[in-house]
């Protein structure tokens, strides 16, 4: 039990999720080092959503909004920080959530798959090993899309990973938008939209943007993503990580 005024209370709690996810089978074991990796980059970030993340924040909820077929593609880690939180914003975004996993295995994919069922959420792409596509230059585990999800798909939200999926997939002609506190990593990099913020944060201040932004009219959505520019946005998040007592 961890005490309420234990003056790092809320990591602990984080820590706590990643720690049982783990026990329960169906978070990778390199996901508590992805963890670990995260909760340093939110130290140095003043564990505090920055303005640059607000502004990517609107962009991709615009992106998301306006797609034909957006998906939301979730990981061991996603699953034991937001479930709850992920399935309010697919709600909202009236998209598809879909499993992708590094570290696959049979095993974790029937436990997510519960998991979302037992959360409320029926239909999660991405686990019926033998319905799925492969995309072309992933060499890895990550390939797998499901046909009418992340194959098809024109937008994908893909957080909380470090790799070459996300570039493959603006390769092939789709808008990435990343969850990612490190502002460096390969999927910060080479993602159209980066929000450089903890999962934690961001997905409910998406939600909370796409109950709003779902009446505005197609011009007014289009207007707030006109002038971002993601390189500008990532320089601006980089200069967030400041060292000061
Ligand atoms: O569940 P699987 O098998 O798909 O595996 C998941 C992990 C996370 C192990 C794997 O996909 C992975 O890519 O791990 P990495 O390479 O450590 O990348 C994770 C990235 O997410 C790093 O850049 C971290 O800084 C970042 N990160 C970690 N925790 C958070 C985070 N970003 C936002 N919010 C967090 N809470």
């Amino acid at each position: 039990m961890i005490p309420k005024n234990h003056p790092r209370y809320e990591s602990l709690v984080l820590r706590d999720k990643i720690k049982n996810a783990f026990k329960e089978g169906y978070l990778a074991d390199s996901g508590m080092i992805a963890h670990g990796r995260g909760e340093t980059f939110d130290y140095l970030l003043g564990e505090k959503t920055c303005p640059p993340a607000e502004e990517a924040m609107k962009v991709a909820v615009c992106k998301l909004l306006l797609a034909k077929n957006p998906v939301l593609s979730v990981n061991g880690n996603t699953t034991a920080l937001v479930i709850d939180e992920i399935i309010d914003l697919a709600t909202q975004l009236e998209c598809k959530i879909e499993l992708n996993l590094f570290y696959r295995s049979e095993e974790r994919v029937q436990i997510i798959e519960k998991m979302f069922k037992e959360h409320g959420w029926d239909d999660i792409l991405g686990t019926n090993t033998s319905e799925l596509l492969n995309i072309d230059g992933i060499t890895n585990p990550r390939s797998t899309a499901s046909p009418e999800g992340i194959y098809t798909s024109d937008v994908v939200l893909v957080p909380l990973e470090d790799g070459d999926r996300a570039e493959i997939l603006v390769e092939h002609g789709k808008e990435i938008i990343t969850i990612d506190l490190n502002p460096l990593s390969r999927t910060a990099q080479m993602s159209t939209v980066t929000i450089v913020d903890n999962i934690v944060r961001a997905i409910p201040y998406m939600t909370k943007l796409a109950k709003e932004y779902k009446n505005y009219e197609t011009k007014d959505l289009e207007k707030i993503i006109k002038d971002f520019n993601n390189k500008e946005n990532l320089k601006k998040s980089l200069d967030e990580f400041k060292i000061k007592q």
